[in-house]
């Protein structure tokens, strides 16, 4: 299953790495064929290439649009060599056998990323390139076709080790990278003209990553995993720095994005979200970072152990040195100072990512989620409430303190798996019910944890005596909204429409709670 190489055709978009893998294919005795600028390189250098265009008789025509899209090409790639037919076909149209295709494409994708206009990115899809890897794939029985610098190296160490030629499977290798290499490449033309067209339900959607990280399991010891990156450059966890410790794990990386997502919600001042197993255990806004992480924390300082803390400021050395005082996996930031970093460098097992930025909370990429049998596509729920949209339903208003904890205990609910159930106070959770199948249970839920947290810390009552609660969804009784009030909250956020919505405000003004409508759920599933 060895073939040996004597004729390569080499048209590459990205020229890294070009020069030294035709010097030494030269030196292996291989013919090279090569497109306009490509072989004006090679020649450049001395080494002998014929023009495609003296092999298929035509020149490159209409802005190169046509270059490749020969039979000369085209039948040199996909001729079976062993096939006597083949043969002579080969025989009578002068067509000679390609064994090595080098090819990279127009950089669609950076292209689109630059922000460029409609014909820009029109004009920087490839078709002759596609379409050449293609037929080189499909014929890996014979050609080898390499389509990203990085699998040069690769190459030539095949070709050292067998003295010039490729062994199939080296080429089925070479063949997956490159038609996954296409397909991603289509993808990222079809979802760009989707965008561009305004068109949100296409009759076939799919997704392109690339392999940033093989991962050691997934969420689980027992299942295999890795980490694909989609080119979008949002400040996240695909595209942070990571200063120090072990690589991240499949559930780190999960935990990370959802820390990172929520904290982003905040701009105002300094926050910290503590997040673990996606949900956050505590939330806090500060006048300093510190105030914000220690607020966080003592929300839930049992749940904190081991957790994910997100920052919207950069790190630095004061919150640190707080931050190190228990075990955490993960901090990810804006940032973060010299001194910070030499704290924590001490703590060889916590790894420190930072972004340049915070990610825009009111814009979003497509959320998608596997069903049996496909998947399931939306926008990513970035939608966020002002005070103006709020809709107070009860003889009491909220006060202008429970409004700021109201919108905040909302903007953490959108981030708590449903039902969800947050009480809040004085700019930090203080009870957090997540992922029940029951809304009571949720809020009871909350209750507890905030009462054993005062246990915890020696407080004399609990701190949702006095707090706000956001409910993610409308409180289809007043049963949960009545173990709130039970638990001392004094106001209430939640989307109303339950046809119980009268019974409920009753509930509440029989409490003597204020209550506001958002008109808008946050459903997270
Ligand atoms: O415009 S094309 O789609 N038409 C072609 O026939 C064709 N053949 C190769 N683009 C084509 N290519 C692409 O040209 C290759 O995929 C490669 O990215 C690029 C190399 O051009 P040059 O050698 O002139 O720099």
């Amino acid at each position: 299953d060895l073939v040996a190489i004597r004729r390569a055709l080499i048209s590459v978009s990205d020229k890294t790495g070009m020069l030294d893998l035709a010097r030494v294919l030269h030196a292996h005795g291989v013919e090279l064929l090569s497109t306009g600028g490509t072989s004006g390189m090679i020649r450049e250098a001395g080494l002998p290439v014929r023009d495609v265009s003296d092999v298929t008789g035509f020149p490159e025509m209409m802005d190169g649009r046509v270059k490749t899209l020969h039979p000369k090409v085209h039948g040199g790639l996909l001729a079976l060599r062993d096939d006597a037919e083949h043969v002579a076909a080969m025989n009578t149209h002068g067509i000679e056998a390609i064994d090595l295709l080098v090819v990279n494409l127009y950089p669609f994708e950076e292209t689109v990323a630059k922000g460029a206009d409609y014909d820009t990115c029109i004009e920087n899809i490839d078709i002759g390139g596609p379409a050449m890897i293609r037929a080189a794939s499909k014929n890996h029985a014979f050609v080898a076709v390499v389509t990203d610098p990085a699998d040069y190296a690769d190459l030539l160490a095949q070709l050292d080790a067998n003295k010039g030629a490729t062994p199939l499977a080296f080429r089925q290798h070479l063949a997956l990278t490159a038609y996954s290499r296409t397909a991603a490449y289509d993808t990222a033309v079809s979802t760009w003209l989707a965008g561009a067209i305004g068109e949100t339900t296409p009759r076939y959607r799919s997704f392109a990553g690339k392999l940033a990280q093989g991962l050691r399991y997934g969420e689980n010891p027992h299942q295999s995993a890795a980490f694909y990156t989609n080119g979008s450059n949002r400040p996240g966890v695909a595209t942070a720095k990571q200063w120090q410790g072990k690589e991240l794990s499949y559930n780190n990386i999960n935990d990370t994005d959802a820390a990172f997502e929520l904290v982003a919600e905040f701009s105002a001042g300094p926050a910290c979200a503590i997040i673990k197993h996606a949900n956050p255990c505590g939330v806090g806004q500060g006048k300093t970072l510190t105030e914000a992480y220690q607020r966080a924390y003592q929300c839930d300082q049992t749940s904190a152990f081991g957790g994910i803390v997100a920052l919207n400021q950069p790190l630095d050395a004061a919150t640190a040195e707080e931050i190190v005082k228990i075990f955490t996996e993960v901090v990810i930031a804006p940032g973060a100072s010299d001194e910070a970093r030499a704290i924590f460098a001490a703590k060889k097992n916590l790894r420190l990512l930072t972004t340049d930025a915070l990610p825009d909370a009111g814009k979003g990429n497509l959320a998608f989620r596997q069903v049996a049998g496909g998947f399931l596509v939306q926008d990513s729920d970035v939608d966020t409430i002002k005070a103006a949209d709020l809709k107070v339903v009860t003889k009491r208003a909220p006060t202008e303190a429970e409004l700021a904890d109201l919108l905040f205990a909302w903007k953490v609910a959108k981030h708590v798996k449903s039902n969800a159930i947050v009480y809040v106070k004085d700019g930090a959770t203080v009870g957090v019910g997540a992922g029940q199948m029951s809304r009571v249970d949720s809020t009871r839920i909350a209750a507890r944890k905030a009462e054993d947290m005062a246990d915890v810390l020696g407080l004399p009552q609990s701190p949702t005596i006095g707090s706000v609660v956001a409910s993610d969804a409308f409180f289809p009784f007043p049963d949960g909204l009545l173990t709130a009030a039970a638990a001392g909250a004094t106001a209430v956020i939640q989307p109303g429409g339950s046809m119980n919505d009268q019974a409920v405000i009753d509930a509440a003004d029989a409490e003597g709670l204020a209550m506001v409508f958002t008109g808008q759920r946050h459903f997270r599933h």
